[in-house]
């Protein structure tokens, strides 16, 4: 039985990651962090929580992943973890650069040490490109980062082909675009709109606050992204891969689609409120998955509109349950019992 440790297995890929590996019959291990309060949310959605093996580790702390290793001896190692938000990264750079830039590193140097053989994934981003130089972006784009997190994402890229180049070590870095679905965090935007389209419809919620509502982003359905992450694993030789689905949209467009799901319309109900807006945005993104078509076979199945469907129909299924008392592990009520908005504190001076 192949095994396989996946680190950040409490966010939206570390599960659908699990769920993947376990019907291909691995033993998984993922890693969670020590919080005031447990998030396993996610894994106990999907059904897998009593399937897989929790182990402590944090990105700062490099003897975590040392003992880690030193038990597990995995085949395959998928690192999902990171401070994954772009705006927070603008609130915290240096907390940033730490876990999502020198993390990386971290992980490497022991897996160099100690299982040399494994096999190595690292979740790169469509962030990277940032005021981007070619359009669609490939595995050839020149990149440009935009925001603390982009650009600790590309240190973390390089160093994945630098212990390639160097150590003959079998690391691939998946270059992701934006990836969506109901376990989505409710801070980004796709789930934000779906989350209040759900509680508005119900009449729980009177409007939606939003940012620019003219960034485009290429968006597709995560648990058909994992599979990528998976495959790129399977080659015989390690290689980069930009993951996408070829078509962008604007944020404007998911609010349209999303609020027509309900039978609304999002002028009605969305405001532009200039706290959401970053202090460097990227205005563009649309990637070209030809090479992942090519050499994996990989095409993306879910299209925008199925997307969007998928994630207004679950929010609104959720908010039904809960309005008829039921309680399940799901993240959004947490947020809504003060009915608060936390605005980004870039924005504060405004
Ligand atoms: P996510 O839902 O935010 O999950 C991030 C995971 O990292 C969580 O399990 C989190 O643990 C863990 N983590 C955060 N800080 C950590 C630390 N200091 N030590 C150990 N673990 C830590 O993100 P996602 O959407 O699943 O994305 C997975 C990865 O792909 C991330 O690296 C992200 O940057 C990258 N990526 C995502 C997309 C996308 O569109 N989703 C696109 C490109 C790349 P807690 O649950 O304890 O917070
Ligand atoms: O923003 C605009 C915002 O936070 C998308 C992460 O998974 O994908 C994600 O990063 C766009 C931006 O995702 C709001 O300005 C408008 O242009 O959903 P997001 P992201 O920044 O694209 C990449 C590939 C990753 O790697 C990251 O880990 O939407 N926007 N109004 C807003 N965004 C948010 N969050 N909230 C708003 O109110």
């Amino acid at each position: 039985m192949k095994v396989a440790l996946i680190t950040g297995i409490t966010g939206q890929d570390g599960a659908y990651l699990a769920k993947f590996l376990l019907s291909k019959g691995y033993k998984v291990y993922g890693t969670y962090r020590r919080l005031s309060t447990p998030n396993f949310w996610r894994l106990q959605a999907l059904g897998v929580l009593d399937k897989v093996e929790l182990v402590s580790f944090d990105l700062i702390d490099q003897s975590s992943m040392l003992n880690i290793l030193k038990k597990i001896k995995p085949d395959e190692i998928y690192n999902l973890a990171a401070q994954s938000f772009v705006g927070a990264s603008f609130e915290q750079p240096v907390s940033t650069a730490e876990i999502t830039a020198l993390g990386l590193p971290r992980i490497l140097d022991v897996m160099r040490i100690l299982c040399p053989q494994a096999k190595f994934y690292q979740a790169s981003s469509s962030e990277m490109f940032g005021k981007v130089q070619q359009i669609p972006q490939n595995e050839k784009t020149p990149f440009y980062p935009r925001s603390p997190y982009a650009a600790a994402k590309l240190y973390a890229h390089w160093v994945t082909i630098n212990y390639r180049e160097a150590y003959n070590l079998f690391t691939c870095s998946g270059i992701l675009f934006n990836h969506e679905s109901p376990l989505r965090g409710l801070e980004f935007v796709t789930r934000k709109i779906t989350n209040a389209v759900a509680r508005i419809k119900l009449g729980l919620q009177k409007e939606l606050l939003l940012g620019n509502l003219d960034a485009k982003r290429d968006w597709g359905y995560a648990p058909d992204f994992v599979e990528a992450m998976w495959l790129m694993l399977q080659q015989e030789h390690p290689d980069d891969f930009v993951i996408a689905t070829g078509e962008t949209h604007t944020v404007r467009e998911f609010c349209e689609v999303a609020f027509q799901e309900v039978g609304l319309h999002y002028n009605d109900y969305v405001k532009v409120d200039e706290r959401f807006f970053r202090p460097s945005e990227v205005d563009l993104l649309v990637g070209d998955p030809a090479q992942a078509k090519q050499k994996l076979n990989w095409k993306p199945k879910t299209t925008f509109k199925e997307l969007v469907k998928i994630m207004v129909q679950e929010d609104l299924n959720r908010w039904q349950r809960f309005q008829k008392g039921e309680h399940f592990p799901w993240d959004a009520p947490y947020d809504y019992v003060f009915g608060k908005t936390i605005s980004p504190t870039y924005q504060l001076d405004r």
